[in-house]
């Protein structure tokens, strides 16, 4: 089994990487870029044949760089499975959402498990980064795996490596973010951190997949728990009647033990509103309580209702309500500077808001429409007219670059839920 190291090393590996979304394309670019051959497997044709063509899905990957790697036969994208026969390494970088009762989906993980099981063969490593609750990859990976007679470990090497893709950050890409990895066996730990070695600059080795499982949501749930901390605070402050970020601002001030969490509307994304719940339900089947994550997550999900319970305290104190007011909102995707919309809350708060009876826009540069209960909305262009004619601008999610001095000027109200006109005041802004 030694050979798969020497075969990595020599760049002679062949690495296929399953699942080309914004963790798996920028993965397959970064293996591609160190000389090592890669085979990107996706069941999404219309992904597949413009990779093949030198398009990118992925805002963090240039096409040019698809274009490039293609162009050298370095990458290639493809749909048929049967091609991972030939692969030294496959990394399976599939979404693992939540069912509609907050449950695990796993069927992504076990489609791509049921693709790699008819071509596995002796001398191959197989990782899966897919985040997930501890004890996935040896309770439901493992045993499809050995059910042909090959035995992990010894006829071929099984790992777990969580993903640290942070779309859109410009400081932290994959090489320069510390990778950690939980082999199956020692051996499988060897061989995982081989294959890894060439595309980051530091592995972190752990003792087992449940460990490595379990690291990733850690971080995660670290900060779905911290987040639902300040937005406790924030309704706290509000009832204090003092500024909840003037608070963090000044407590972040301190040099150590403190780590500066934002309130907002709400908590988007597929990974801190998602990862905390997979490890939540694990504990439950295992009889324990997961409280801290069951009070983040209800403290979390009750935001976007707040953050319209204090508009329509806005809108009153105008003797005007939210059922028939014009209310611009500023900011659809789930954070700053994202094409992506998975859980926003901002999504939420535009529901309520036309539930009450508003008539709603929206301005978004990243998100160009969308649909609300099949109501379809398209970005409103960012214009004097358009904040004028507004009774209230809602700022739910701070993308750089917006006129927001041009929103405060213009707007009759504006309710900055994220903090994006920091430092200022006027008579009608009003922060979460
Ligand atoms: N949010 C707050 N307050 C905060 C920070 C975030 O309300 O102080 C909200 C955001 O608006 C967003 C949601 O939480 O709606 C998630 O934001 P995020 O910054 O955690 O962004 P994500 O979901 O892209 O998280 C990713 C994660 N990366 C991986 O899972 C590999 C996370 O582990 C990273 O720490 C995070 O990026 C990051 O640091 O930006």
């Amino acid at each position: 089994m030694a050979d798969i190291i020497e075969r990595i090393s020599s760049r002679r590996a062949q690495v296929g990487i399953i699942g080309l979304g914004y963790v798996g394309l920028p993965l397959a670019m970064e293996f591609a870029a160190k000389g090592l051959r890669v085979t990107g497997f996706d069941v999404d044709l219309g992904k597949v044949s413009g990779l093949s063509k030198g398009r990118s899905h992925i805002p963090d990957v240039p096409s040019r760089a698809v274009a490039a790697a293609v162009k050298e036969g370095r990458f290639k994208a493809t749909n048929r499975f049967d091609d991972l026969r030939r692969m030294d390494a496959v990394i399976i970088c599939v979404p693992t959402p939540l069912r509609k009762t907050k449950e695990p989906d796993l069927t992504f993980i076990v489609s791509a498990c049921e693709q790699v099981v008819p071509r596995l063969r002796k001398g191959q490593l197989i990782v899966l980064e897919s985040t997930t609750y501890p004890g996935t990859t040896r309770e439901l990976v493992l045993p499809m795996f050995e059910a042909k007679g090959l035995k992990a470990g010894r006829d071929f090497h099984l790992a777990f490596s969580p993903e640290r893709v942070d779309p859109a950050n410009r400081n932290f890409r994959i090489a320069n973010t510390p990778k950690v990895v939980g082999g199956h066996t020692p051996a499988c730990s060897r061989a995982a951190q081989a294959l890894y070695a060439t595309v980051v600059e530091r592995v972190v080795p752990v003792s087992s997949t449940e460990s490595a499982e379990m690291v990733k949501l850690l971080e995660n749930t670290f900060r779905a728990v911290n987040i639902a901390m300040v937005n406790e605070l924030a309704v706290m402050c509000q009832r204090l009647g003092v500024d909840v970020w003037e608070i963090i601002g000044a407590a972040a001030t301190k040099p150590f033990g403190f780590m500066p969490f934002y309130p907002g509307p709400g908590l988007g994304g597929h990974c801190i509103p998602v990862d905390p719940s997979y490890l939540a339900w694990k504990m439950k089947a295992l009889n324990f309580e997961p409280r801290f994550i069951e009070l983040a997550a209800n403290i979390n999900s009750r935001m976007p209702e707040y953050a319209v319970e204090r508009l329509g305290d806005l809108l009153n104190a105008r003797r005007r309500s939210i059922n028939g007011s014009r209310i611009l909102v500023l900011g659809a995707a789930y954070k700053p500077d994202v094409n992506d919309m998975r859980e926003s809350p901002s999504l939420d708060v535009m529901k309520l808001l036309m539930d009450r009876g508003a008539k709603v826009s929206y301005h978004d540069p990243y998100i160009p429409s969308l649909s609300i209960e099949g109501r379809r909305l398209r970005s409103a262009p960012l214009t004097k007219a358009a904040v004028k004619a507004c009774d209230a601008a809602v700022i739910l999610t701070a993308h750089k670059g917006l006129d927001y001095g041009m929103v405060l000027a213009n707007a009759p109200l504006v309710f900055d839920a994220r903090n994006a006109l920091a430092g200022r005041k006027a008579g009608n802004l009003v922060r979460l």
